[in-house]
């Protein structure tokens, strides 16, 4: 077990965020409407990267505000929050030197909202933590799953983790200070071996932050079950469940069906019975917002705890 899984144990309340250049197309490419998670537009419409790179010339999401999203945290209960820093469409959400494809270099914005909401989640005692796709890079050639541009065939995993992935989890690892978790997912690339040298690697770089199951092989500090699934019996160890509060984790503006503040507590109430935390994902827009129906659900939600809930 890890020493430091203490935190996550008590947790019970998480919150998840997906953001990044899919959160500005909202489910919509050419006029044309895609279903499902929105954070794989890229990949449902087969975007070419020269055309999807584009878009981060327009990023500009002004609406952002660390202190605000943090608050809502705090309001709702929530005791650890983990953001998307790249997703596999690519794209750093972070200041990153590996790439020029980043927020800072590629947008308007030209800030790194992650040093802001690992500021203002640390000040709250929110446990912050980083999302970050390890295997599946839509943006790079020897990356994992992009086959519209590249030719799988011709893909060179190892080169991907040794010039992307590992430099970029380093960086994620080294600036933002503790971090409570990274989240890994959809695994690919490399055996089990492979995995085990990868985490020892970064592990050493912060030995307290737990690393999720989706890190592959069955490794990592605690189990994350599959998206919107609860086991049947009460589980030994930690675990997580995902879910998301509508039907998307990427925002999708003609997605509107969000779960209610009696459905979240239900959730909540079904999951902690059986040992796990619950990290429900919200999907602020393109401009940084979080949806209205999202913030005042959790509000819904966090008031409830308060009056019900043990802390
Ligand atoms: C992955 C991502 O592909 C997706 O975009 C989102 O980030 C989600 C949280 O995670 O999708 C998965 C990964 C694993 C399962 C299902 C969806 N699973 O194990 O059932």
């Amino acid at each position: 077990e890890h020493p430091n899984i203490g935190w996550f144990k008590d947790a019970k309340f998480g919150m998840f965020i997906h953001w990044g250049l899919y959160s500005k197309l909202a489910g919509e490419w050419k006029g044309k409407r895609y279903y499902g998670s929105g954070e794989w537009i890229m990949n449902q419409a087969r975007i070419p990267i020269a055309e999807y790179s584009k878009e981060a010339a327009t990023f500009n999401p002004t609406n952002f505000d660390a202190e605000k999203w943090a608050q809502l945290a705090e309001d709702a209960g929530i005791k650890y929050m983990v953001i998307t820093a790249k997703h596999h469409e690519g794209f750093s959400m972070y200041d990153s030197k590996v790439t020029d494809f980043d927020i800072v270099e590629a947008t308007p914005y030209k800030k790194d909202p992650m040093k802001a909401l690992a500021e203002s989640t640390r000040k709250r005692g929110i446990q912050f933590g980083f999302y970050y796709s390890q295997f599946q890079d839509w943006y790079e050639p020897n990356g994992g799953k992009n086959t519209w541009d590249f030719d799988e065939s011709k893909k060179d995993y190892q080169q991907y983790y040794n010039n992307k992935a590992i430099p970029q989890l380093k960086e994620l690892m080294t600036n933002y200070g503790p971090l409570g978790i990274v989240w890994f997912d959809t695994p690919g690339g490399l055996t089990k071996e492979q995995t085990n040298d990868f985490i020892k690697g970064l592990r050493k770089l912060q030995p307290n932050s737990l690393f999720s199951s989706r890190v592959g092989h069955g490794l990592g500090d605690y189990r994350d079950y599959g998206d919107s699934e609860i086991p049947a019996t009460p589980i030994k160890g930690a675990w997580e469940s995902i879910y998301t509060h509508n039907d998307s984790w990427g925002y999708i503006n003609h997605d509107m069906n969000f779960k209610t503040p009696r459905e979240i507590v239900h959730l909540l109430a079904q999951v902690a019975s059986k040992g796990g935390n619950l990290m429900l994902n919200v999907g602020p827009d393109g401009t940084g917002k979080i949806p209205e129906y999202s913030e005042k659900f959790l509000r819904e939600t966090g008031k409830w705890l308060a009056r019900n809930g043990e802390s």
